[in-house]
């Protein structure tokens, strides 16, 4: 590790991050809707143990604890996401009044204690009752996320530092409904790209809903992977050119005002939807919509080659990458891939790239308490600092970055993999609902005592 001081500029946000299905547990209280990852869990064998997020972290009971641990670190920011179906339980029509209530006395902790609200709008977990109707395939998901931007922005919009209107699309697109592994289980390989056009609209027609309720910056985040190609070949590099396009392209050129990336497997623009064009007159610049705030979030590059077999599926394969340490997860630790994809953006995408925010960067270890009641996690501790020496070099190259949120705060249900993987700064005990902060929680909280952490989300007025 360099031993140099680890220093972020003046002004650098520290945050943490979360989403309601992965902690809140409570799926059946107060009037919350089903979710497309309450059906999901309950199908036997979707998730490795078989375990849902019924309870979860149970934060929905526990969230002033929580609040305590965000306070304890120092935080100047906490991004959560509202479940859609906890305030809108079909998706469509009537509000839950007790769902906003829970976001809204949330917010309203944090701010009492000095902690700016970031709130996701969308974490996958789509109503059920959309998903009935065609989910994300449909072209009215757009228009019904923009309704409840616009009822949750009506409630929260006075109060919110940053708006984020979708987390990882990409993830949703392609574990969700090309591959399967993810709710709500399709797998329609490229099939699936309406679903990345209407999320990408929904998105659009939220930033105008928010902008209408509430003067906040408004973002979307992206998950980026650097491509790294296992071969030298040109259809090597046709594969890796093809991966990017639909792992760090698909939604963020459009947003940024540039259509949809030429690399594309295929071509949206030419997909009918119904006897009408999957892209519609007018949808790009909707999509386009100026944002204030990108949201990156950086795991680990991806090893790409071209396909082994002829009549492949997919127009490449992924392939493990040698000579990294990795995470429990099996996920190569590879800071530079941060300082890459930044300095990447910058040059793509030049004066039409907003302010980043550096909205997840985490990794999961086996995380155990010891005799004396101790989590010692001294990777999780290399990892981060890497991470944040990746971002201050690429602040260094000309990059504007404005803040960085660990994932996440609390060990919680990793989707698809159930409570296997932990990666919060704080341990939790899944059958006490114990928190035990972690060796890095204590390490992290004396990085912002030392740096400081600006409240302010987004960039100056
Ligand atoms: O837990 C997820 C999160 O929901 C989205 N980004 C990646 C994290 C780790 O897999």
């Amino acid at each position: 590790m360099d031993p140099s001081p680890l220093d972020l500029p003046a002004g650098f946000r520290f945050g943490v991050s979360t989403s309601a299905y992965q902690i809140e547990g409570a799926v059946g209280e107060d009037g919350r809707g089903a979710s497309i990852w309450d059906t999901f869990s309950r199908t036997p064998g979707r998730i490795a143990d078989g375990s849902s997020g019924d309870v979860a972290c149970d934060h929905y009971h526990r969230h002033l604890d929580d609040i305590g641990l965000l306070s304890g670190l120092g935080v100047g920011a906490y991004r959560f996401s509202v479940a859609w179906p906890r305030v809108q339980p079909a998706g469509s029509g009537p509000v839950n009044p007790a769902g906003l209530a829970f976001y809204d006395r949330l917010v309203d902790l944090l701010l009492d204690r000095g902690i700016d609200p970031v709130v996701t709008l969308f974490h996958w977990d789509l109503p059920q009752a959309l998903q009935d109707r065609g989910g994300w395939h449909a072209r009215d998901t757009a228009a019904r996320f923009a309704e409840y931007a616009d009822l949750t922005a009506a409630r929260l919009g006075d109060r919110v530092a940053l708006w984020i209107t979708l987390n990882e699309p990409v993830v949703h697109l392609t574990y969700g409904h090309a591959l399967g592994v993810h709710a709500p289980g399709e797998a329609r390989l490229f099939d699936a790209l309406p679903v990345a056009h209407h999320q990408l609209l929904g998105h659009g027609l939220a930033v105008a809903a928010l902008r209408a309720r509430s003067s906040a910056p408004v973002a979307i985040t992206n998950n980026y992977s650097p491509v790294r190609l296992a071969g030298a070949t040109d259809p090597d590099r046709a594969a890796g050119q093809a991966f990017d396009a639909v792992q760090n392209r698909l939604f963020t050129d459009p947003v940024l005002g540039r259509g949809y990336p030429a690399a594309l497997p295929v071509d949206l623009t030419a997909l009918r939807y119904g006897d009408q064009p999957l892209v519609r007159d007018g949808d790009l610049a909707t999509i386009a919509a100026p944002i204030d705030v990108l949201g990156v979030n950086y795991y680990n590059p991806t090893g790409v080659r071209a396909p082994a077999e002829a009549d492949a599926p997919l127009p490449f394969d992924l392939v493990p990458l040698d000579g990294y340490p990795r995470t429990a997860f099996d996920w190569p630790v590879a800071p530079d891939g941060l300082h890459e994809l930044l300095t990447g953006l910058r040059e793509r995408h030049g004066a039409d790239l907003p302010p980043i925010e550096i909205t997840e960067s985490g990794c999961a270890w086996d995380d155990v308490l010891d005799a004396d009641g101790r989590c010692h996690d001294p990777e999780r501790i290399d990892y981060l600092e890497g991470h944040l020496r990746a971002v201050r070099a690429a602040i260094d190259d000309g990059v504007d970055v404005r803040g960085y949120f660990v994932w996440s705060l609390l060990d919680n249900w990793e989707w698809a993999e159930g409570f296997g993987k932990r990666f919060g700064l704080v341990h939790v005990d899944f059958d006490t609902q114990v928190r035990t902060p972690k060796s890095s929680y204590a390490w992290y909280r004396d990085l912002i005592a030392r740096q400081g952490s600006t409240r302010s989300a987004g960039p100056p007025a």
